[in-house]
């Protein structure tokens, strides 16, 4: 049972003991009831109280059982808190460092709630595409209001246990504790002090008004319908609140309890519950135990101070490590630095750092000429020029200089880490790490990991990613690792939608339509098209029978590199960055299509959105079952934090997994059939073919 009972004097203690955040499974569950059971048994116990164990008081109901039997059986949620509610006893709920979702609607079903200061409070089923389906939107704003509740609900942001208590008016706390060290004797205490008061105060006896409920709602459903266009939970939240205010409880309970079931069925929620434990997954390494010991990180070295450089140096600065920009002329090193004061500047301006913040970090960054500089830092990230001669020798230099033990970093995006290592006496010592640009505001690090790349360098990476805040996914060492090899896929496809009688915005908008928050051509125009024009040179060499369509190329021999050079796919008016459909660019695909005898047809957005996503999946499944990427969520976290791929999709492994891997194969049999696109990119990946044949989804 993950639920304690103890006596201590007259007063019973629950204590929910499922690590790590005392989830409310099944079994804690019936710890719960069999505890209450067993005080109300006992003539000796005069009042209960219900804690948690460890971190947490409870993080609410168990994710990891949706979806599963269990979460439904009984004794569900709702019976918990019923039980609770009847004692005859009272329950009072010890509340400390989290308490959210089931967990604060545990605590409301007790007859009285002391917390320590510091806990964060939230009610973060919206996050997860739900709504609280346990009595939240009933019973908190009994407590705290009807306006406090509904931001609360609807934001699913925390707000610390201090803020709420002290609030007048506000009752979600019969007391707050001095400090959490001393709340257990002082939730012994009170329990003593409240065993004899009859009847026992519950929350759903409440009032609930608000003295302008329809005007109020109407503004919160036109709120609620800007930001969530995607999402349907958040919108029910406003009905439930609502009717809180409306119905009778009971009524009210009822009425939750049908919105929280159907909007489990969705689509989002099941995108949203996949991607909260695909994040978590993703910091987990099947062969990497999570406590394999990490080297010591306390200062960090950047080579090259341009774009890449600048951005990754201030993700450690925002975190207080020191770094040292090592660059090869003094004019570039000055550049650099420039850059990166004028984005903490632009912040301080925009009210989002303060001042001596921007100067503490500021005062964390040196700079160097000199490779000797480097000698005592213990992880150095190079950024320098994407070519393997400029990586050779810098780590070459590297490793005559840096101390043992350092970690040597390559932020490359596409070159082989595994070569990159071999310039070196020490390739254990070295990993990649892709950051993506601007490297200071975009989540997503590749960590690529060489043959030779020790373990506890990767549980040392990872720990840093987290600490500078990034979501880190694993690749293995291939050409593009996980994200840019997918994408090259993504870009064949979209070149041919253009031979075949597509415009540029008619593929993007279909595209951002699905949801993507750029088109390719967009994307291409803001990235730069010369960069796909270089692999595409490069590819040539390496892979000369796969299909491009030529249109990039002819672009970029027009010299339209995109945004950078004022005109890309689009035309752009100096100075904006509106993408402007081009006269010129849809003349030399018409001559194009002229010149390769094609007749243009017309492609519905459904076909455009097919190939392009499909191509994604099936180059993620070749990943997945060359080991590439471990798990299909992991490919998933790199498209939704590099490359804009829509949260309330899932991902592409996932969105595959809900559109049926079958149908995603029949499609593709389609596509193949097409002479103007690349039928070998169309034949299914093993994995994917035996999924789609088992029936099954990626894993
Ligand atoms: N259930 C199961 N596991 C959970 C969990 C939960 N509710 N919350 C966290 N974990 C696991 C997580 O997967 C990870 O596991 C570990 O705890 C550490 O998480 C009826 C139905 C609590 C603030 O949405 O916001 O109640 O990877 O890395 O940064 O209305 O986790 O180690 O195996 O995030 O310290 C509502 C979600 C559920 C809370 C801790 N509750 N969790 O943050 O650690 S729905 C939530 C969080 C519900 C009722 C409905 C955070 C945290 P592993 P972590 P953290």
């Amino acid at each position: 049972m993950t639920a304690e009972y103890q006596v201590h004097g007259d007063v019973a203690v629950i204590t929910l003991a499922n690590p790590p955040v005392n989830g409310l499974g099944l079994s804690t569950r019936q710890g719960i009831v069999d505890g209450l059971a067993k005080a109300e048994a006992d003539a000796a116990v005069k009042a209960i109280v219900i804690t948690g164990a460890g971190g947490a008081f409870s993080g609410g109901a168990d994710i990891k059982e949706f979806g599963t039997d269990k979460s439904l059986q009984e004794p569900n949620l709702h019976s918990v808190i019923n039980a609770v509610e009847n004692a005859g006893k009272p329950v009072v709920a010890a509340i400390h460092s989290v308490c959210m979702g089931g967990g604060l609607e545990l605590a409301l079903g007790c007859h009285y709630r002391i917390a320590a200061p510091g806990c964060s409070v939230a009610l973060p089923e919206v996050k997860l595409g739900i709504l609280p389906g346990a009595g939240g939107t009933q019973r908190l704003p009994r407590v705290v209001g009807v306006e406090a509740a509904l931001n609360m609900i609807v934001s699913g942001e925390p707000v610390k246990s201090e803020m709420i208590g002290a609030v007048p008016g506000q009752k979600l706390f019969d007391k707050m504790a001095a400090s959490a060290e001393s709340l257990a004797a002082e939730a012994l205490a009170f329990a003593k002090s409240v065993a004899d008061v009859r009847p026992l105060p519950l929350v759903r006896n409440l009032p609930c008004k608000h003295p302008e409920g329809d005007a109020y709602f109407q503004f919160a459903r036109n709120m609620v319908k800007g930001m969530a266009k995607n999402f349907p939970a958040p919108a029910k939240c406003v009905d439930a609140v609502e009717a809180a205010t409306k119905r009778k409880f009971a009524d009210g309970l009822a009425f939750e309890r049908e919105l929280f079931i159907n909007l489990m069925w969705t689509p989002e929620s099941r995108a949203l519950r996949h991607l909260f434990l695909a994040e978590r997954a993703a910091s987990k390494i099947p062969d990497v135990p999570s406590d394999t010991p990490k080297r010591d990180v306390q200062k960090v070295g950047v080579i090259g101070a341009g774009t890449m450089g600048g951005g990754i140096s201030m993700n450690f600065l925002n975190a207080g490590i020191p770094v040292t920009i090592l660059e090869t002329k003094q004019e570039a090193l000055d550049r650099g630095v420039a850059t990166i004061r004028k984005n903490y500047e632009a912040q301080v301006k925009k009210g989002k750092l303060k001042q001596e913040k921007y100067e503490q970090r500021m005062a964390l960054l040196s700079t160097t000429l000199s490779y000797d500089d480097l000698k005592d830092v213990d992880l150095v990230i190079e950024a320098v020029f994407e070519e393997m001669g400029v990586k050779e020798a810098v780590f070459k230099q590297l490793d005559a200089v840096a101390k043992p033990g350092a970690i040597l970093a390559s932020n490359t995006s596409t070159l082989d880490v595994d070569q990159i290592a071999s310039f070196t006496k020490r390739p254990q010592d070295v990993v990649g790490m892709h950051f993506f640009s601007p490297a200071n505001v975009m989540k997503l690090l590749e960590v690529v990991r060489g043959k030779a790349t020790a373990k506890d360098v990767l549980a040392t990476v990872m720990a840093i990613a987290k600490k500078i805040k990034k979501t880190a996914v694993v690749s293995g060492v291939c050409d593009g690792f996980i994200g840019n090899r997918m994408i090259e896929r993504y870009s064949q496809q979209a070149g041919f939608l253009l031979d075949e009688g597509c415009t540029p915005q008619q593929v993007d908008k279909a595209i951002e339509k699905f949801g993507f928050a750029m088109g390719p051509f967009r994307m291409g125009d803001l990235a730069g098209n010369d960069i796909g024009w270089a692999i595409r040179k490069r590819r040539a060499v390496e892979q000369p029978d796969m299909k491009y369509s030529k249109t990039a190329d002819l672009l970029c021999e027009m010299g339209r590199f995109g945004q950078k050079t004022g005109a890309g796919w689009y035309d752009y008016q100096a100075g904006k960055r509106d993408a402007i459909p081009s006269d010129v660019v849809n003349k030399m695909i018409e001559d194009h299509r002229k010149a390769l005898g094609v007749t243009p047809r017309k492609v519905s957005d459904e076909e455009i959105v097919q190939r392009l996503v499909y191509a994604l999946v099936n180059e993620g499944a070749k990943i997945l079952e060359e080991g590439i990427a471990s798990k299909s969520g992991d490919i998933d976290m790199v498209y939704l934090t590099g490359y804009g791929f829509p949260i309330h999709r899932g991902g592409p492994m996932h969105y595959a997994s809900e559109v049926g891997l079958f149908n995603v194969v029949e499609s593709m049999k389609r596509f193949a059939k097409n002479p103007l696109d690349d039928a070998r990119a169309w034949t299914p990946a093993p994995l994917l073919a035996k999924l789609a044949a088992e029936g099954k989804a990626f894993q």
